[in-house]
């Protein structure tokens, strides 16, 4: 189980990632930093999205797609952050169906390409802050999944949405593991009145393009106040429950991970404080920049009700 837990921060900012794009980072200061973002590589079944502006954007830079697409946690790839873009080629994110049961009127299978035809895309640029102390600004395309669950007509004993990745060890190497493997598929949650805020997406895509299968493809959770963990990928379905669902990472190491994982610069992690972040992407020759991080990841005008009452620093 140990070496599943997520790596401390290195204190001289010296991390996997630098050194995996460290060539990279020399060519794009020989001809001009700008260009660093552009050369991303494509998967060959990239589709383009008809997505139109949506609301709750950030001024921000974006981080380059290149780095949003290469620098990924996806354990059912693999532990390093390349393995994912590295070991995914052979996942078929086509054709899905995503389960939406539980405490609903009306249980449904959708097809996801129908789904993606009856609902408007919306593209939205959201901070993205991961429980390491990294972050991105990321343009995602996609659905607020309070649209999908109304589908479902929910029910007044629902008070917890639970989420689950897709099983599929054949296509999956990391969940090929032996003993001390995650118990997969991966499983999150939200309390309901979470998984209904406004600021809650499911995406199909990022760049105006369908998902990357390393970023979750075809759709993904993103919940922009949360760290990264809060963002179950590959998702198949989705259940309306009465009781606080199991989370994978509270299941490993439940005094690190909370069920809430809400951004909070107050309350460290056990083994790394949380006060700052490194921003992926903003690095040239010297390294890349810290910032100060925000409650809530920024969101707390939109979100800091849901919490009123609540000890954020016990229910973590
Ligand atoms: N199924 C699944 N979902 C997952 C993960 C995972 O390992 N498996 N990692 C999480 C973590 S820790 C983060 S930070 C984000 C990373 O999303 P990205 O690679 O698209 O940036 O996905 C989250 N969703
Ligand atoms: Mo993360």
């Amino acid at each position: 189980m140990t070496r599943y837990l997520y790596p401390a921060p290195s204190p001289t900012e010296i991390t996997p990632r630098d050194i995996y794009f460290g060539r990279r980072a020399f060519l794009a200061g020989a001809v001009g930093l700008a260009a660093a973002g552009q050369a991303g590589t494509r998967q060959a079944s990239a589709a383009t999205l008809d997505a139109r502006p949506g609301p709750f954007g950030t001024s921000e830079p974006l981080t380059p797609r290149e780095d949003v697409t290469h620098y990924n946690n996806f354990y059912e790839f693999g532990l390093d952050k390349g393995d994912p873009a590295r070991l995914s080629d052979s996942f078929r994110p086509r054709p899905w169906t995503l389960r939406i049961d539980g405490a609903v009127a009306r249980p449904l299978t959708i097809d996801l390409d129908t789904l993606m035809k009856d609902h408007a895309i919306e593209s939205r640029v959201y901070r993205m802050r991961c429980v390491e102390a990294w972050s991105m600004v990321i343009p995602w395309d996609g659905i607020p999944l309070a649209d999908i669950l109304r589908l479902a007509d929910i029910q007044s004993s629902a008070k917890y949405v639970a989420f689950r990745s897709v099983l599929r060890p054949e296509e999956m190497p990391g969940q090929r593991g032996g003993a001390g493997s995650i118990d997969w598929p991966y499983v999150e949650g939200l309390r309901l009145d979470e998984a209904m805020h406004p600021l809650t997406l499911l995406a199909v895509g990022l760049y105006g393009e369908t998902l990357p299968n390393q970023n979750g493809a075809p759709l993904r959770l993103v919940v922009p106040w949360k760290y990264g963990f809060k963002g179950i990928k590959s998702i198949t379905r989705i259940s309306l429950v009465e009781r606080m669902p199991p989370t994978t990472w509270n299941r490993l190491a439940p005094d690190e991970y909370g069920f809430y994982a809400n951004v909070n610069p107050g309350v460290d992690h056990p083994r790394w404080s949380q006060a700052s972040e490194r921003v992926i992407g903003s690095g040239g020759f010297f390294g890349e920049r810290r910032q100060d991080t925000r409650m809530f990841n920024g969101y707390g005008e939109q979100v800091a009700q849901l919490y009123q009452g609540m000890d954020l620093r016990r229910n973590y």
